[in-house]
C-alpha cells in the first residue's frame, strides 16, 4: 500500500478523481492533501473525504527556499512514498525536487513538450492547433519536461474559448491521472496513451 500525498492550489478536481480512484483501486492510502493557498477549495473537499490538510502560505515566506522547507517538513510528517502535484501553481526549486525525485508526478494541461509553463489553452488557441491535452510526467527541475507518463488528447473544435477548451482537457485530466498513478504505484512508468 503506497503512501500518496497531494499538492494543490485551487479547486482540487484533479485530487478529487485521485483521491476516488484510489479509494476504489486499493492500491494506495491518501496521506495528506497540502495547499501553498490557504483558500483553496480543494482543501475543504479533502476534509470532507477524511483525509488530514495543511496550508502552508507561501506569501507568508521571504523566499521560496523559506516556503518550500515549510511546506517538505508538513510533507515528510505524513511519511509519502509518492508526491502529486495536481493544480499547484508554484515552482519548485531544485532543493525541493531533489528530496522527493524518481517519486513526484504532476498533471499539466497542455501536450508536452507544446507549452510548458502558463497559459497553455490561450496558447494553444492562438497557434490555431486542432488537438490539445495534458500530460503527466515525473517533476524534475526542468519546468514541465521530466519523462512522460500519459498523455489524452481532445479536439479543438470551432468556437472555443479558453474556459471551453480548458473544460474539455479537464475532463480527460480526471481519466488520465489515476490511470497513471495506479501504473506508477505499481512501479511501471510505461506511458498511457488515451
Ligand atoms: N517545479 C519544478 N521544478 N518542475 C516542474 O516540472 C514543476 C514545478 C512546479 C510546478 C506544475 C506546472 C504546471 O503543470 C509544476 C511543475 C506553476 C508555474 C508558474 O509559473 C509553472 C508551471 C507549473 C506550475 N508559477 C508561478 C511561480 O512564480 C506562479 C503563478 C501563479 O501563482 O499563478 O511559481 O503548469
Ligand atoms: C488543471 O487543469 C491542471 O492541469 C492545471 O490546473 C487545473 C487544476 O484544476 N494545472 C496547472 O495549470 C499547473 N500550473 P483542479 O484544481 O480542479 O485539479
Amino acid at each position: 500500500m503506497k503512501r500518496v500525498a497531494i499538492l494543490i492550489s485551487g479547486g482540487g478536481s484533479n485530487m478529487l478523481a485521485l483521491v476516488r480512484d484510489i479509494g476504489q483501486g486499493g492500491y494506495a492510502t491518501p496521506v495528506l492533501v497540502a495547499s501553498n493557498d490557504p483558500e483553496a477549495k480543494g482543501l475543504e473537499k479533502a476534509a470532507a473525504q477524511g483525509i488530514p490538510t495543511a496550508a502552508v502560505d507561501h506569501r507568508a515566506f521571504p523566499n521560496r527556499e523559506s516556503f518550500e522547507a515549510a511546506l517538505a517538513e508538513k510533507i515528510d510528517a505524513a511519511q509519502p512514498d509518492i508526491l502529486c502535484l495536481a493544480g499547484f501553481m508554484r515552482i519548485l526549486t531544485p532543493g525541493f525536487i531533489r528530496r522527493y525525485e524518481g517519486r513526484m508526478l504532476n498533471i499539466h494541461p497542455s501536450l508536452l513538450p507544446k507549452y510548458p509553463g502558463l497559459h497553455t489553452h490561450a496558447r494553444a488557441l492562438a497557434a490555431g492547433d486542432r488537438e490539445a491535452g495534458c500530460t503527466v510526467h515525473e517533476v524534475t527541475a526542468d519546468l514541465d519536461a521530466g519523462p512522460i507518463l500519459g498523455q489524452a488528447r481532445v479536439p479543438v473544435l470551432p468556437g472555443d474559448t479558453e474556459n471551453s477548451l480548458a473544460a474539455r482537457v479537464l475532463t480527460v485530466e480526471h481519466q488520465l491521472y489515476p490511470q497513471v498513478l495506479r501504473r506508477f504505484a505499481a512501479g511501471d512508468r510505461t506511458p498511457i496513451l488515451l
